[in-house]
Formats: structure tokens, C-alpha cells, sequence
């Protein structure tokens, strides 16, 4: 099976320097995006560096948060291996400048978009999010981002946009993960576009008020708190809107164990497993798993009307 589908942009094509500076001029033209870029000076984006101006958002859970050493040492980020330790051992090389994201589809406003333009698109805010994953484990992590319908509004979706997609780095040279074949790269993801808008849906850059750690997605991460895990992408160079709901990988590996909407749902068990229960990183007891990892009062009305067991 070819590893990309024809037409895709190779990430690694993103960025010739020609097109990429075409690019830029004529994003500079474009207004709202380009505001930011012709500001300069773009901030330290090494893993660990204090952000600045983060404000406080009125979306803190108030749980006890999992410590930084867990959350950046037991980690999903199959790129760089299947072990919980592996990322954390090696992701330090994956280069995060330049980067850049492609906008494409159904917008108005496509483009590729430099990550440091995006930084300033909206302020920073830190978001207190339980994260559950889908093998049953769950954290509480400070997140730093901003709302990915910051991002929406300005590329200005067509009528045809339905959904959106979402897609990771595709590099073995640094991320040796992808030499295996446990998972049909580039990791892809996917939302419909009205729960891409939610304001409880962010792109992340950074946890615990500093830049994002490599094995953490960096240098920017999707985070759906009310979904599993797997939703929230990773290290994302492509964000294209859509008409049809996305292939995503996980469903091209084991259509019948994950599905499109994967909400965190106790009710609905994954085929190998009880979902009823998780156990909180570091806790020694389980505790029950909450309808839409307790986000139901904010997010549940997205779904009004559908069957949760066949919409999985
Ligand atoms: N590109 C990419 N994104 C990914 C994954 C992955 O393997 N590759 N794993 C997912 C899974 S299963 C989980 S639980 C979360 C883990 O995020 P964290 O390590 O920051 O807690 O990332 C998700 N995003
Ligand atoms: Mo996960």
C-alpha cells in the first residue's frame, strides 16, 4: 500500500524556500494572519522555555493536575515508537523550526501558514483538561493554546466544509517510528467541523506554562478533551477541510474497534476492553470513566438525536 495517497503534499515539500517566501508575501497580503507574522521576532521555541502572556481561561478543571515528569514521560506518539517510553527517548531530534501548516480544502483562505504566525493568532491561554486514552489511562494536563476556531474563523471554511482533517509530520529521517508499519502514516485525525469550533477544542503548543516538549506533539497538538486520546493529534502540518468524514488511521487500522466520533463513552465498550473505568496516572484505584470524560453539560448537545453505540 503506498504510504501516501496520490496528490498528497509531502511535508517535506511544504517548505522549499522559493515557494515558501511566494507564500509568506502573499500571505501578508491577506490580512488577519499576517498581522502577527510582520510583528518579527519569533519566541524561543525550545521544549521547556517559559511562554509569555499566557492568561488564565475560565476552562480549569480543578483536579489534582499529573505531574510534569508523567505527563512528558508516558506518552502515545507511535512516530517515535509504540513503548510508553519511547517518545520521551526519541523525539528530542524532531526538528521544530521552521514549520510549517498547510490550510487547504474547502476554504477561503488557504495557505501554508508559518508556526510562529499562528503563535500570535489569538492569546494563550493555559486549559486545565482531564485526557483520557482509549486503553483506559487518564491525566490531568495544563495545557497552553488558544481555540482551533481562532484559526477557522480566518481561513473563512466554504459551505461545503464539513469536516476537518487533521495530519502529522510524515519524516522517518526523524521520526523512526515510521520505518515500522504498525500504523499507515502520516497519522491522520478528524472532526466535524462544528465540534472543530467547540471552544473547548484547542491547539495546543505548550503544558505547565512552557513551549511543548517534543514527545508532546510539539510544536503544535490538537486536544479534544471530551474525545479518546488518539483524536488529539500530534505535531500537525496539514489541517484540510473537507466535505466527507476523514479516513483516519485508526479506523484504516481496525474499523470495527475505533470509530469517527470516539467520545469518551463508559456505556460503550471497546471490543477488547471495558471503557467503564480508568485508572488516573499515578492513583492505585480506578475510578468510573465520566459520560464525554465529564464534559457532557458543554458538549453533549453535538450530538443530540445520535445513536452513541452506532456513531462510536
Ligand atoms: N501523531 C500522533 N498523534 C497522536 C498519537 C500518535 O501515536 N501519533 N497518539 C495519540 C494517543 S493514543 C494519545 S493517548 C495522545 C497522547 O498524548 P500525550 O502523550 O501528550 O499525553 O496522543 C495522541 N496523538
Ligand atoms: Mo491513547
Amino acid at each position: 500500500m503506498p504510504i501516501h495517497r496520490s496528490g498528497d503534499i509531502l511535508p517535506s515539500e511544504i517548505t522549499p524556500p522559493g515557494i515558501y517566501r511566494e507564500r509568506r508575501r502573499f500571505m501578508q497580503g491577506v490580512g488577519a494572519l499576517a498581522a502577527g507574522a510582520a510583528l518579527g521576532v519569533a519566541p524561543d521555541a525550545r521544549a521547556g522555555v517559559r511562554l509569555a502572556g499566557v492568561r488564565r481561561s475560565a476552562y480549569v478543571l480543578n483536579e489534582e493536575k499529573t505531574p510534569y515528569k508523567a505527563v512528558t514521560s508516558y506518552n502515545n506518539f507511535y512516530e517515535f515508537g509504540t513503548g510508553k517510553s519511547d517518545p520521551a527517548a526519541n523525539a528530542g531530534g524532531l526538528k521544530t523550526r521552521p514549520w510549517t501548516v498547510a490550510v487547504e480544502g474547502e476554504v477561503g483562505r488557504p495557505g501554508v501558514y508559518d508556526i510562529d504566525t499562528l503563535l500570535k493568532l489569538a492569546p494563550l491561554e493555559e486549559r486545565v483538561y482531564r485526557m483520557r486514552c482509549v486503553e483506559g489511562w487518564s491525566m490531568v494536563i495544563p495545557w497552553v493554546g488558544f481555540p482551533l476556531s481562532e484559526l477557522i474563523r480566518r481561513v473563512a471554511p466554504t459551505g461545503n466544509a464539513k469536516y476537518v482533517e487533521f495530519v502529522t509530520l510524515y519524516d522517518p529521517s526523524q521520526m523512526p517510528g515510521q520505518l515500522s508499519r504498525v500504523l499507515d502514516w502520516p497519522y491522520v485525525e478528524g472532526l466535524r467541523l462544528d465540534e472543530a469550533m467547540h471552544p473547548l477544542t484547542i491547539l495546543a503548543v505548550g503544558l505547565y506554562g512552557e513551549v511543548l516538549p517534543n514527545q508532546n506533539g510539539a510544536p503544535i497538538r490538537l486536544v479534544v478533551p471530551w474525545k479518546y486520546g488518539f483524536k488529539s493529534a500530534k505535531s500537525i502540518v496539514r489541517i484540510r477541510f473537507v466535505e466527507k468524514p476523514p479516513l483516519t488511521t485508526w479506523m484504516r487500522a481496525a474499523p470495527q474497534e475505533y470509530g469517527f466520533y470516539s467520545n469518551v463513552n463508559p456505556h460503550v465498550d471497546h471490543p477488547r476492553w471495558s471503557q467503564a473505568k480508568e485508572r488516573r496516572i499515578g492513583d492505585f484505584f480506578k475510578r468510573d470513566t465520566l459520560m464525554f470524560n465529564g464534559y457532557g453539560p458543554q458538549v453533549a448537545q453535538l450530538y443530540r438525536g445520535m445513536d452513541l453505540q452506532r456513531f462510536f
